[in-house]
């Protein structure tokens, strides 16, 4: 053994669930800083995200994932196969559930996937949301989950709130394996700045457009330039996918993008402790859900084959 592994302990934990469980909340509580992007509706994430917490000798690099559920569209498609690919990279799994809404369909298919995979890998169960149930009906949930499926412990959180993070960050500080640590001990994300900034353009868009248009765009850092002054000027393309969603986006006298702008700005500024000059272009481009190159921005896998 040599003295960088003599007593740290570092490894991926897989944070799997259905859509709108609560992973990206999870990851950011646990790394203690806004890594991935949240936002009430299902299907935000789209990729891989790692956050990195630190716990005494332990090196906790969470790995969210995007929501898993039955897809249909090619982007889809390639969003499950990242959820899964990041389970089956992972040291640990975390399956996140919500308390009120109990053992659905889509979480026992997943148990049912997890079965194949967990192959003697940790495999923990985290009811998440419990600020929303009473206690008494955790306990039967927990129950009917360790039945479906041989969790080595099941811990009962809230993400948002914080209650019971502090023994799962525990657990999963003893669980990883030991090893020296994977990255430096004051990183909080592995994932680029320009894509980081993308993300957050993306969630301000998710948080003001209605029904499908936020499931029809994606967002792209086209330049980053640093300035002398020590502010960024930061200019992303905006792709929608028909020509009627340009015009929603942009809003009346461009007021949507406008306000979009300026909280992804403000977000950014904050996350980089300096000033940023955002500038946003929507443009319309029909196939983007068909572009290889769309999909190696956004880091995920183009599945070839029909969508
Ligand atoms: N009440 C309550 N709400 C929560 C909790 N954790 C997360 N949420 C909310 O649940 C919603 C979804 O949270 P996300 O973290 O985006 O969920 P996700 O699993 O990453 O979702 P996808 O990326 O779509 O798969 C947000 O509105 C969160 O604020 C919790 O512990 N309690
Ligand atoms: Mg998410």
């Amino acid at each position: 053994m040599t003295a960088d592994t003599a007593n740290t302990r570092a490894g991926f934990v897989a944070l799997i669930g259905e859509p709108n469980a609560g992973k990206s909340t999870l990851l950011n509580r646990m790394v203690g800083a806004k890594v991935s992007i949240v936002t009430h509706k299902v299907q935000t994430t789209r990729a891989r995200i790692r956050g990195i917490a630190m716990r005494g000798d332990s090196q906790v690099v969470f790995v969210d994932t995007p929501g898993i559920f039955r897809p249909r569209r090619r982007l889809d498609r390639s969003m499950v196969a990242a959820a899964w690919g990041g389970a089956s990279d992972a040291d640990v799994i975390v399956l996140l559930i919500e308390a009120h809404r109990g053992l659905t369909e889509g979480a026992k298919s997943i148990i049912e996937s997890l079965k194949g995979l967990a192959e003697g890998r940790p495999v923990a169960l985290a009811i998440n949301k419990i600020d929303r149930v009473k206690a008494e009906q955790l306990l039967a949930l927990s129950h009917e989950a360790n039945e479906a499926f041989p969790f080595l412990r099941t811990f009962m959180i809230s993400a948002e709130k914080g209650y019971g993070c502090d023994d799962l960050l525990d657990w999963l500080a003893e669980t990883v394996p030991e090893s020296a640590w994977l990255y430096p001990e004051d990183q909080v994300a592995d994932l680029p700045m320009r894509m980081i900034a993308a993300e957050i353009t993306r969630e301000k868009l998710t948080l003001r457009l209605h029904e499908e248009i936020p499931y029809q765009l994606t967002v792209e850092t086209e330049k980053w330039e640093e300035k002398k002054d020590g502010s960024a000027r930061v200019d992303q393309i905006v792709y929608v996918s028909r020509a009627g969603h340009k015009g929603i986006v942009l809003g009346k006298g461009g007021e949507t993008i406008k306000s979009v702008g300026q909280a992804a700005r403000q977000e950014l500024q904050e996350f980089m402790g300096r000033p940023v000059h955002l500038f946003l272009t929507v443009k319309v481009r029909e196939n983007w859900l068909d572009e290889a190159e769309r999909y190696t921005e956004m880091g995920l896998d183009f599945k070839d084959g029909n969508a």
